[in-house]
């Protein structure tokens, strides 16, 4: 067997059956293998960026790793982006890129680069194949790495005569590990602090943002009164009917040291003490009181979900009732604002469905309406590194196709990396986009005041207004071959998104906030 054919091999029989990919020379060997290998669902993306944020996706939605095969050292470079993304979510992603042959290296040949130096600052993982017979070892390797826990991206670089030499068999298939649980004397101290102490929170990450886990935080709750966080940039939180609401923290640093005025102590589960997205002049990055005690429950990558279950048990916490919440009403003859699109979305999501949200400055307009919606996961962008939610809809709805993915996109964003659209398309994904068109980058408005910068002047004007010319989101989708529409005011909007809901299959609105 080649090495390519070993490659993709290892990967099934480590039950990584999915490859989003961009190749290149360096990578004709795994192309030609696909039909020799069809197990391998292999998805063509027109840009690597849409190969790494798709593996996000699929890996929040799965827990598992899908593959992406990258075209050398530049194919990388496009990818950084989303992987770093990836990197933050915690999501395990098989980063597979392929490498000159190791006799053409030598020369500097045009495409030729530093490989290593460009995957270690997003890679949790790297490792170049030593040669052909290492392949079926090496990609065994790189899957567990990826696992985890928590989940990172293990970068596996491939040197093209390794892939074309005879590699022999496939490597062994890697035990899935299991999450292990904290220690008894985290839970005990967390109960004490409960017990004993009145302003306490537990501030939630990781996969205990799951209904499991925010079950069990709500006993915690309904038997200490703790208050019951989330960070904010965690890789996916169930929301919506039949899973208790939590309080996530606003982006902004004054709003989310005054929601965490009161804090005596926070105890942190699968999360890091928060700090603010950016600093600014005059304002501290941390967001917790400066005198809050921190205990970890369980840190990341450990059993979130179980702790808080032997929390809730350890405090003789009964199951309670999760409080309902009214689905939100429908906007009658309103403007269309980043509000009525949340209250349109929020009464129409169906149960099962997962929305993919960057819509930057709109999300808190949003996000309190989706609160009483269907049951549904909210999977945000986690490195602040916009171009991420097209590909997040594009992996989330290669992971469970029967659910319905909507994907909120602020329309600056959806221009990283619009050639998602044409994988939506290519791939028939049941996915709704809703371009939040304010033809701005609106939240440097925002910024431009608050780091001190000053006044916009004309020219400063010019880098965040985006109407000359403005974007034509109809005619971009159709061209990427999603169908589309327009919707001038919140009327046209519900219209639109209730018939989007209703069919399956791409369809974009441009929402013209
Ligand atoms: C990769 C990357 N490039 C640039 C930025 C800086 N940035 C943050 S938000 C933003 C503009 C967002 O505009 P839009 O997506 O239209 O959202 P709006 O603010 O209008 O809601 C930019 C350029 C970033 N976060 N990531």
């Amino acid at each position: 067997m080649i090495g390519a054919e070993c490659l993709l091999r290892t990967l099934l029989a480590n039950g990584v059956d999915l490859c989003l990919m961009n190749p290149g020379t360096s990578e004709m060997q795994f192309v030609a293998a696909l039909d020799r290998v069809p197990e391998m669902r292999a998805v063509l993306a027109l840009q690597e960026g849409v190969c790494a944020g798709a593996a996000d996706g699929y890996a929040r939605m799965t827990g598992g790793p899908a593959a992406t095969l990258l075209h050398l050292g530049p194919g990388l470079g496009n990818a950084l982006s989303n992987l770093h993304n990836a990197r933050k979510a915690l999501s395990p992603v098989v980063n597979v890129v392929g490498q000159h042959s190791t006799a053409h290296l030598q020369h500097d040949a045009p495409l030729t680069a530093d490989i290593e130096a460009f995957a270690r600052p997003v890679s949790g993982w790297v490792r170049t194949v030593e040669q052909a017979g290492a392949m079926g070892e090496a990609a065994s390797a790189a899957v567990a790495a990826a696992l985890g826990p928590p989940g990172r991206v293990a970068t596996l670089i491939v040197p093209a005569d390794f892939s074309w030499s005879e590699a022999g068999d496939s490597g062994p298939a890697v035990v899935r590990p299991r999450r292990a649980l904290p220690d008894a004397g985290q839970v005990h101290q967390a109960a004490k602090a409960l017990r004993s102490e009145r302003n306490v929170g537990l501030l939630l990450g990781g996969s205990a943002l799951q209904a499991r886990g925010l079950a069990a935080a709500e006993r915690v709750r309904g038997a200490t009164g703790a208050r019951i966080l989330a960070h904010r940039y965690a890789a996916r939180t169930t929301r919506g009917a039949g899973v208790p609401a939590v309080e996530r923290i606003p982006y902004f640093p004054e709003r989310a040291q005054a929601l965490l005025a009161e804090l005596e102590r926070l105890i942190l589960v699968e999360a890091r003490p928060p700090v603010s997205f950016f600093g600014y002049p005059g304002t501290r990055s941390t967001l917790a009181p400066e005198n809050c005690a921190f205990d970890v429950l369980a840190a990341e990558g450990q059993d979130g979900a179980g702790a808080l279950e032997w929390l809730a048990e350890e405090l003789g916490a009964a199951a309670g009732e999760c409080p309902h919440v009214d689905r939100p009403e429908l906007p009658k003859g309103d403007a269309l604002t980043a509000a009525t699109v949340g209250r349109t979305v929020g009464a129409f999501l169906p149960e099962g469905a997962i929305v993919a949200d960057e819509s930057v400055s709109s999300a808190e307009a949003i996000w309190p309406h989706l609160a009483g919606a269907a049951l549904h996961d909210h999977l945000p962008v986690t490195g602040g590194s916009i171009g991420q939610g097209l590909p997040v809809a594009v992996g989330a709805a290669l992971a469970c196709p029967f659910r319905k993915v909507v994907a909120l996109e602020a329309d600056g964003s959806a221009m990283y990396t619009p050639q998602a659209l044409w994988t939506v398309a290519r791939e028939r994904l049941d996915v709704t986009v809703v371009i939040l068109a304010n033809r701005r980058y609106r939240i440097l408005d925002i910024e431009m005041q608050r780091t001190g910068a000053g006044a916009i002047g004309p020219r400063a004007e010019e880098m965040i207004d985006l109407t000359d010319p403005e974007l034509d989101w109809v005619k971009l989708s159709r061209g990427f071959g999603v169908e589309a529409a327009r919707a001038a005011n919140a009327d046209e909007f519900i219209r639109q998104f209730q018939a989007a809901i209703q069919q399956r299959g791409p369809r974009l609105i441009e929402a013209a906030i």
